[in-house]
C-alpha cells in the first residue's frame, strides 16, 4: 500500500509541475517598434512649368507597420523613437496614449483582449506626415 501511495503522490506532483510549466507558456508577445523620421530636402523641382526650390518632406513612420497577435495574449511593445522630436504612440481601443521623447525608448504592456484591427497613430502631429500603423488582434 505504501508504494501505491508514493506512486500516486509523485504522479500528482508531476501533474502539478506540468500545470505550472503550462501556465508559464502564456508568455507575453514582444514587439519592437521603431519610430523613424525621414527628413528630406528636394533642392529643385519643376512642376507644370513652375520651379519650386527647397521643399522639405518630413515623414514619420512606425516600423514595422503592422503587429499581429492572438486574442488573449499579453503584449509588450518596446517603442524606440528615432525621430528628432517627441512622438506619440496611441491605440485608442486599448486606452494607450504615450509620448516618447526624441531618442527615448518606452515599453508598453497590455493584454490583447479585444479582437480587431486597431490604428496605431501619433496623437501629437498631423496625420499627413505620419504613416499610421496597426495592431491586428486575431481570434484563436
Ligand atoms: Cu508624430
Amino acid at each position: 500500500m505504501k508504494i501505491t501511495k508514493a506512486i500516486f503522490i509523485s504522479f500528482a506532483l508531476g501533474l502539478l509541475l506540468m500545470g505550472t510549466a503550462q501556465a508559464k507558456d502564456v508568455k507575453a508577445q514582444s514587439f519592437t517598434v521603431v519610430i523613424n523620421a525621414y527628413d528630406t530636402n528636394i533642392p529643385k523641382l519643376e512642376v507644370e512649368g513652375v520651379t519650386v526650390k527647397d521643399i522639405r518632406a518630413f515623414n514619420v513612420l512606425n516600423e514595422p507597420e503592422a503587429l499581429v497577435v492572438r486574442k488573449g495574449t499579453p503584449v509588450e511593445i518596446t517603442v524606440e523613437n528615432k525621430s528628432p522630436i517627441s512622438e506619440g504612440f496611441s491605440i485608442d481601443a486599448y486606452g494607450i496614449s504615450e509620448v516618447i521623447k526624441a531618442g527615448e525608448t518606452k515599453t508598453i504592456k497590455f493584454k490583447a483582449d479585444k479582437a480587431g484591427a486597431f490604428t496605431i497613430w501619433c496623437q501629437l502631429h498631423p496625420m499627413n506626415i505620419h504613416l499610421p500603423g496597426s495592431l491586428n488582434v486575431v481570434e484563436k
